[in-house]
């Protein structure tokens, strides 16, 4: 099964955990790159759920999770006529390609991820081996497409830069063409969209407290209420600072929905008050993201024709996935049928 897409030599490949909600982050971190991208690029874009079990998932939220990150896609305008969108778990070449790459990633590497830190230490004493070994198959679903470019929001850069590593290492045992070595794409603004309660961390979907995320599905009412509560500082002069994170963010946040920069931005707030600034960030992404909820919604509301969307996408998936499969394994020495 193919898909129709534009004749571009290029690949760009992404994708996002179906887990809990999307934020605001993942959403300029992430999604709207593609959408911007799209175009330019032979796409694959995926909800990786093999990744969202290195953590307890109920199945029912893990489901609907699922679905929701796919419908966020389409919503946000990624086109799936152009694009092969898909969900990890329907094309079995991921699993097992990240077998292979798991005997050629070293436990000192993976050990130094610092998403891996971060998460093992909320998993208490048993801790998955899945999220220790996460990034080998993050590798494995960006390898399986000969990927060229992987948009990323800047806490990714460290797994990229390790599947080009393991790429590395590979062809020079197997040969120079085994994979593609692909770059990571870190957009200029929206890279790195801070917790609002706690504004040296970065915004998540898993955080602990929930008014520090910016979830793309809160009503207009939640998003005002958590804009106006976030941490700020002491001070009261609106200026683009390191020394005022909290600021800083509102700052970055207006300027990757309007496309100003932020001197301009911080203009506007000459002789006003951080109630200001919090007002109008919270005007300024409650009207990005109303329109952006009700397309959700009426994809969700056909779950018909996201399934038929799945199907298509899988088989695409599937065929390019196989390929790059069969040729790593005939170079590892495995028999063949
Ligand atoms: N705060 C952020 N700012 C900008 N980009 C971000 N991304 C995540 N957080 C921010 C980007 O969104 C994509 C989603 O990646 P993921 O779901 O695979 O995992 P993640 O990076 O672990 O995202 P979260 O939101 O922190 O999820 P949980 O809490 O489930 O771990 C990536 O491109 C990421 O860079």
């Amino acid at each position: 099964m193919t898909v129709e897409r534009p004749d571009h030599s290029q690949v760009m490949l992404s994708a996002i955990q179906p887990t809990n909600r999307i934020t605001l982050g993942n959403y300029l971190g992430a999604i709207r790159n593609w959408v911007k991208l799209q175009a330019q690029y032979q796409c694959y874009f995926f909800a990786v759920d093999l990744h969202a079990i290195t953590v307890r998932q109920d199945p029912k939220q893990l489901l609907e999770d699922t679905y929701t990150a796919i419908a966020t896609y389409l919503a946000s305008g990624i086109n799936p006529d152009e694009c092969v969108l898909f969900v990890q778990s329907h094309v079995a070449a991921h699993s097992q390609l990240a077998w292979v790459l798991n005997c050629f990633s070293y436990m000192g590497e993976l050990n130094r991820m610092t998403q891996y830190k971060d998460k093992s230490s909320k998993s208490g004493k048993n801790i998955p081996v899945g999220l220790f070994t996460y990034p080998a198959l993050m590798a494995a679903d960006i390898l399986l497409y000969d990927t060229n470019l992987v948009p990323v929001g800047a806490d990714q850069k460290q797994h990229i830069e390790l599947t080009r590593d393991i790429a590395l290492r590979m062809n020079s045992v197997y040969g120079d063409d085994t994979f593609v070595t692909p770059e990571p794409f870190i957009a200029p603004s929206g890279a790195r969209v801070m917790d609002l309660q706690n504004p040296t961390k970065k915004m998540s979907k898993s955080a602990e407290n929930e008014k520090g995320s910016l979830f793309l599905m809160d009503s207009p009412k939640q998003m005002q209420k958590k804009i106006k509560s976030s941490v700020t500082d002491s001070g009261s002069e609106v200026t683009y600072d390191d020394n005022k994170p909290g600021v800083k963010n509102l700052i970055d946040l207006q300027v990757a929905l309007t496309g100003r920069t932020a001197s301009e931005v911080v203009a506007d707030y000459q002789g006003k008050m951080y109630g200001h600034l919090k007002a109008d960030t919270a005007d300024i992404i409650v009207s990005e993201l109303e329109p952006l909820q009700k397309k959700v919604l009426q994809y969700l509301d056909d779950r018909g024709e996201l399934q038929r969307i799945l199907t298509k996408g899988a088989g695409a998936a599937a065929e390019k996935a196989a390929e790059t499969l069969k040729r790593v394994y005939d170079r590892i020495g495995f028999v063949g049928l």
